[in-house]
């Protein structure tokens, strides 16, 4: 019997194709080529699934275009480039990469507020560019971890494991803002307060946003949320772009209305708001949350292992939209 055929839209370790090869026909993009959307459905003829990194598109469109398409399998937590409706409404499932993730993000949500409120990357600069001359008592003055207050927007796993670094690593206060209470036993755990938005924003010293990409969050931070922050605030998001109005931040970094932020994502990456690169009192980093390379293959796995599961075995391990699984 032929193997089934996939796609694997991006680059990846040479391991994961190999894996994939025991089980299907698969058609690779090693050379990491741009495709277009057209590209990408004319790539997708008779394949039954795709391996997708987060950056490509699945939407009504390209899926009414590609009718073999069984499975869409994201190397991500985050599964904002899938219209999940569409998906559903076509019979094709989507899956994603979550928790195997989760403490290499957390970590590095925690070294980005570090680099921020201690304006690491900015003295950093400073070294570099020869200006160090002597050392003077104001130099670089950031601002406390230990002991500080730690607002935590969007509290799911990641959110669970900085609450984790903040209050048993650096005796922080944790508060949190989510969509639902976490139940006690966690709360406790973690050591987090819930609180509405509006408090979370006017009394942390450090807000971190982890939040899912969905219309409703859309701007979760813009500038009326800005202005509810100490003037001393820092701003992390590692959550998606879009959650926060780049433009609005980038004004409110330069006039010094929070003191800094650290940003992994943007609206419109790899593109970033020009603005943002020219305010100094920002740490920016290329989408590098996860990039650890145990967890980056450790994502390429499960990915695998959705398409398996479901091609080969019938039985997916993270599926998003589980309503498919019921219809068949
Ligand atoms: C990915 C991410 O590296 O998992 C996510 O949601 O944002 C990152 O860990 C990125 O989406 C590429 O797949």
């Amino acid at each position: 019997m032929s193997k089934p055929k996939v796609l694997v839209a991006r680059a990846i370790f040479p391991e994961t194709i190999e894996r994939l090869a025991q089980h299907f026909e698969v058609e690779s993009n090693q050379a990491d080529e741009a495709w277009s959307k057209a590209g990408l459905i004319e790539r997708l003829q008779g394949k039954a699934g795709v391996f997708t990194t987060g950056s490509e598109r699945i939407d009504a469109e390209l899926l009414d275009a590609c009718p073999d398409l069984k499975i869409c399998a994201n190397m991500a937590v985050g599964y904002n480039n899938f219209d999940t409706d569409a998906m559903t409404a076509r019979g094709v499932l989507g899956t994603n990469a979550p928790d195997v993730l989760t403490e290499t993000t957390a970590d590095f949500g925690f070294a980005l507020l570090m680099a921020t409120a201690r304006r690491i990357a900015e003295s950093e600069h400073f070294l570099r560019a020869g200006r160090w001359q002597k050392w003077a008592y104001d130099m670089f003055s950031g601002s406390d971890i230990h002991g500080s207050t730690l607002g935590i927007i969007g509290m799911g796993r990641i959110g669970q494991g900085i609450a984790r670094r903040g209050a048993h690593g650096f005796g922080m206060k944790v508060i949190y803002h989510n969509r639902s209470r976490l139940d006690a036993a966690l709360e406790a755990e973690c050591k987090a307060s819930y609180v509405g938005k509006e408090e979370l924003l006017k009394t942390a010293d450090h807000v971190v946003l982890v939040v899912p990409y969905t219309p409703a969050s859309h701007h979760t931070i813009g500038a009326a949320e800005i202005a509810l922050m100490k003037p001393t605030a820092t701003l992390i998001n590692i959550a998606r772009g879009g959650i926060v109005d780049d433009a609005a931040l980038a004004l409110a970094l330069k006039e010094r209305r929070i003191a800094a932020a650290g940003l992994d994502v943007f609206e419109g990456e790899p593109k970033v708001h020009p603005d943002l690169l020219t305010v100094p009192n920002v740490v920016l980093t290329p989408h590098i949350a996860s990039a650890t390379v145990p967890t980056r293959k450790a994502m390429a796995d499960l990915a695998v292992d959705n398409l398996v599961g479901y091609l080969v075995k019938g039985q997916p391990l993270t599926p998003v939209n589980p309503a498919v699984l019921a219809k068949n």
